[in-house]
């Protein structure tokens, strides 16, 4: 049989020996969402965010082999500097693992190592989703597989833009996703407050969306909750005038025939270009804002 142990930074085993509220946090963020030395800045205010709001920060990934649940800052340093880091969804996680690799974890190898390591929260920018031309491609993250399958509460800004925001609601749907958007109607779009499509839930406090999160567990439903976390207000970028950038990201993506996992992160990449990094600075902001819900939410969880 094939062992693992997880390596709890000291803070994260502190806080599970004394039962304090943690949070997860992904690291594909930090090595394929966003450039350096960006990419490390806005790791430790997250980390730091979640801090201030009474909770310990776990982020999460594959270094040399061993999954790390907590990084200490030498190690988010190294990480948010490294180059050929593996982007590991639950197809890579095992691979990357047994080959003594460096992985960072998407949103579903997040909340697989999260459930792991008896973490409830997650917080993270946007989740992947169906892709524009899904149905030609087939290109549907396995991130709504995962909030189908694993009882970890997400904290996301919606989905991104660059996706097919109706396919991806109804997908989540389809795999019994409660998709509970934060304070509004709307499903939110990443960098934009509203999606201009209804979400399905509605909830107003970090308490609703906790013991929702309970009486799930309780009625023994696999699967955890899509938390849609508006942007705030001052930060976000109007949708219609990221909608012709995000058109021209997806035509030189389908011109220079990218695919599979690489699609997200050359997306990404052309839209920071395309509004001079102004799409970063949002992304940041809604960030930081996930979390201190998912703080909040951790809160309530462990407060009995
Ligand atoms: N949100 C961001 N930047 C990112 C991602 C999300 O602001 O880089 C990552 C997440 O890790 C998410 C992944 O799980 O993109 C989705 O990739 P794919 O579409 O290949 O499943
Ligand atoms: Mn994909």
């Amino acid at each position: 049989m094939a062992q693992f142990d997880i390596s709890y930074s000291p803070e994260v085993a502190d806080a599970q020996a004394n039962g304090r509220p943690i949070v997860a946090l992904e690291s594909t963020i930090i090595t394929h969402g966003m450039p350096y030395p960006q990419n490390l800045e806005t790791a430790r205010r997250v980390e730091a965010e979640v801090r201030d709001a009474s909770a310990t920060p776990a982020t999460i990934a594959v270094l040399d082999g061993k999954l790390h649940v907590g990084l200490t800052d030498v190690e988010l340093e190294a990480l948010a500097k490294s180059r050929d880091v593996a982007k590991m969804s639950r197809a890579d996680l095992a691979v990357v693992m047994a080959q003594g690799r460096t992985g960072a974890t998407t949103v579903a190898a997040t909340m697989i190592a999260a459930h792991l390591a008896g973490i409830s929260v997650f917080a993270t920018g946007g989740i992947g989703g169906v892709h524009k031309g899904a149905e030609l491609s087939f290109d549907i993250s396995a991130d709504l597989r995962e909030l189908a399958h694993t009882p970890v509460s997400v904290v996301a800004a919606g989905a991104k833009a660059i996706l097919d925001l109706p396919k991806t609601l109804e997908v989540l749907e389809t795999l019994g996703v409660p998709v509970i958007a934060y304070g509004q109607d709307d499903f939110p779009a990443f960098w934009s407050r509203s999606s201009g499509l209804g979400a399905p839930l509605r909830m107003e406090t970090a308490q609703e969306i906790a013991n929702a999160h309970r009486m799930r567990a309780a009625l023994d439903l696999p699967g955890g909750q899509l938390v849609a976390n508006p942007i705030p207000a001052a930060a976000e970028i109007a949708a219609e005038d990221l909608a012709p950038i995000i058109a021209q990201a997806q035509a030189e993506a389908d011109a220079q025939g990218i695919l599979g996992k690489d699609v997200t992160p050359f997306l990404l990449g052309r839209i920071f270009d395309l509004t001079d990094g102004k799409s970063l600075e949002a992304n940041i902001a809604l960030v930081l804002n996930n979390a201190r819900l998912a703080a909040g939410i951790a809160q309530e969880l462990s407060s009995r």
